[in-house]
């Protein structure tokens, strides 16, 4: 039987913080899983090294299902993002290592391919009409067939999830974490935020892009957990005309009855679950229909196991999945989505922001996106490599996401 030998956890920021689990058999057969959790990577790299690691030495890396179970009941603190994250890491290294050894791609595993690739939203963005243009441009150049909208709001300075203006062909490269250090302290950049600003704007924005760019491509928007119910009930009615492939997170994660409130309201699709962490989180949503698109990340939820087993579900609903693909998933978690997205029958879309150039030399991936399309690659295992000594030369930079306050200085629920 082959044991488990090691289990390190492997910290790089090659631009952004990583936090990554190496697994190795006593074969010699090396797996990795993604850990990150953006903001809190230090709390999950303990979690995983001073109560996960040890007790992975020795047990066979065959019995993913059982280990995954030895993990998330053993622990009795179920559930939540650190834990699930940690639980993921484990779990898709596993599958990493049992793709490698069977010499297969793990969507092979998963029961083979359902497509040819999986459909990509890029994000473009613009702190006007016209930079946002010229993002959308950008990304239909680059060969993505669906996009998120996001811009400025009027008379706000920087909005989460706008990235500066660029010029036509540069590279889009938000980034939400920021590196902020004042007085030798890193902290959250504080942002200004005034929801009836932009439930006045955004319509008017989809209304220009489907002037611009017609009917038929696909449009999604992010919320950000920003609205109250009853003004997300507003916006998903005031954007029915502009036909969404989703809105997200509109409302704030941990209140699921007010997504039952915007249903009542509107037809626009609705997609939640990015801070999700388990199947238990959607119970509600999936049975009673309230969402179409479950937004889980594989790194964030339990990894392939727990995912599977909750898409099966949402399946079985109508729901699609639309897993997240943001540069805080890293290239380890991004590829452990793909082989899924590839073999689900109820996949929707799947997110995706390029990592860095930076990042892509420290992680080595066989994905590729070609004409709006990702595909894992055919390689064993997952697919990509991670290059330790040169992670290692990318110290662990403290970075946070912004805070939001209203105008009068209250900090905004999101
Ligand atoms: O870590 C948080 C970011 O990944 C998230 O805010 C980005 O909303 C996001 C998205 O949909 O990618
Ligand atoms: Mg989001």
């Amino acid at each position: 039987m082959s044991r488990i030998d090691s289990a390190e956890v492997i910290i790089t920021s090659p631009g952004r913080n990583f936090v990554t689990l190496k697994i190795t058999t006593s074969d010699g057969v090396v797996g990795l899983g993604d850990a990150t959790v953006n903001g809190r990577e230090l709390a999950v790299a303990s979690y995983l090294t001073d109560h996960v690691a040890p007790l992975l030495i020795g047990r066979d890396p065959a019995n993913i299902e059982d280990t995954w179970q030895y993990l998330y009941r053993g622990a009795y603190w179920r559930r939540g993002p650190i834990t699930m994250a940690a639980v993921a890491a484990v779990d898709v290294a596993l599958w990493d290592i049992k793709a490698k050894v069977a010499g297969l791609p793990l969507y092979q595993l998963l029961g083979g391919a359902s497509r040819k690739g999986a459909l990509a939203y890029g994000h473009a963005s613009g702190t006007t009409t016209e930079a946002l243009f010229d993002s959308v441009r950008n990304h239909l150049d680059l060969g993505f067939r669906a996009i998120r909208i996001q811009t400025g709001v009027p008379g706000l300075g920087q909005v989460y999830g706008v990235a500066g203006d660029q010029r036509p062909g540069q590279r889009y490269d938000y980034e939400p974490a920021r590196r902020n250090v004042v007085a030798g302290r890193a902290l959250p950049v504080e942002e200004e935020w005034d929801t009836a600003a932009y439930l006045r704007h955004i319509p008017g924005v989809f209304e220009a892009v489907r002037h611009e760019f017609g009917p038929d491509l696909p449009l999604l928007h992010d919320g950000h957990h920003r609205m109250r119910p009853i003004e997300a009930a507003r916006l998903a009615r005031d954007l029915e005309p502009y036909r969404l492939f989703w809105l997200e997170d509109a409302t704030p994660g941990e209140d699921p009855d007010a997504l039952r409130l915007i249903r009542q309201h509107s037809t626009t699709p609705l997609a939640i679950g990015e801070v999700f962490n388990t199947a238990f989180d959607y119970q509600t949503l999936v049975t009673e229909r309230l969402i179409d698109f479950v937004r889980s990340a594989v790194t964030h939820t339990g990894g392939i196991t727990h995912m599977r087993k909750l898409l099966d579900f949402a399946g079985l609903y109508g729901i699609r999945s639309g897993m997240h693909g943001p540069t805080d998933v890293s290239p380890v978690g991004m590829a452990a989505a793909l082989h899924l997205d590839l073999a689900i029958h109820n996949f929707g879309i799947q997110e995706y922001m390029k990592h860095s150039d930076t990042t892509l030399e420290v992680f080595r991936t066989s994905y590729t996106f070609t004409d709006g399309l990702l595909h894992p690659g055919v390689n064993p295992g997952l697919g990509v490599d991670l290059d330790e000594d040169l992670a290692a030369r990318f110290e662990y930079t403290p970075a946070y996401l912004p805070i939001n306050r209203t105008l009068d200085g209250t900090v905004h629920d999101w």
